[in-house]
């Protein structure tokens, strides 16, 4: 007797969330076919099987009468953003600015900067003030090499060359 005491608040309980998912679509509400709500008192009182009660649930939710938002979801990966420092970008008068010269990304994505001049550069993270401060820092970096950095909290981060201390880029990190 104890077994079928157990037995019976399996269903109550599956009952009781099929009427909150009812009431939270209760545009829906309407459309609960009477077969299926008839299996759901013969399922609480035993007379039919647990699988064919989860089947005729199954059609519920293959049918859109229940929505179950998939609250799963993977977060969105970042794509790596990159940083190009130009052709021309050691020289004082020519406008080879860093592309982009005011970076802007989300959380957690990865910045590379890549060197296309002629001569080497580095990227020195700097404070408020101009100070170069152990954040982001790379060695000089060749023609063609590359460095990278996550920027795991938002905030706006300036940077500069100290080969070339006139040219000052930014990342801004939302
Ligand atoms: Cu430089």
């Amino acid at each position: 007797m104890k077994h079928k005491t157990r037995k019976i608040s399996v269903p109550i309980l599956i009952f009781s969330v099929l009427l909150v998912s009812f009431t939270a679509n209760f545009a829906n509400a309407e459309s609960i076919p009477e077969w299926v709500k008839n299996n759901a008192l013969w399922y609480g009182q035993g007379i039919i099987s647990e699988t064919e009660f989860l089947n005729a649930i199954k059609f519920l939710i293959e049918n859109d009468v229940i929505v179950i938002e998939n609250i799963k979801d993977k977060p969105v990966k970042n794509i790596d953003a990159t940083v190009t420092i130009p052709n021309g970008n050691s020289d004082i008068a020519s406008g080879g600015f860093y592309l982009p010269l005011n970076l802007e990304i989300p959380v957690n994505t990865k910045v590379i900067w890549v060197n296309d001049d002629l001569v080497p550069h580095n990227i020195q993270s700097q404070d408020e003030f101009g100070n170069v401060i152990d954040l982001f820092n790379s060695p000089p970096l060749s023609t063609g090499d590359k460095f990278d950095f996550v920027f795991e909290e938002s905030g706006v981060f300036s940077y500069y060359c100290s080969f070339h201390p006139w040219r000052v880029g930014l990342v801004t990190v939302r």
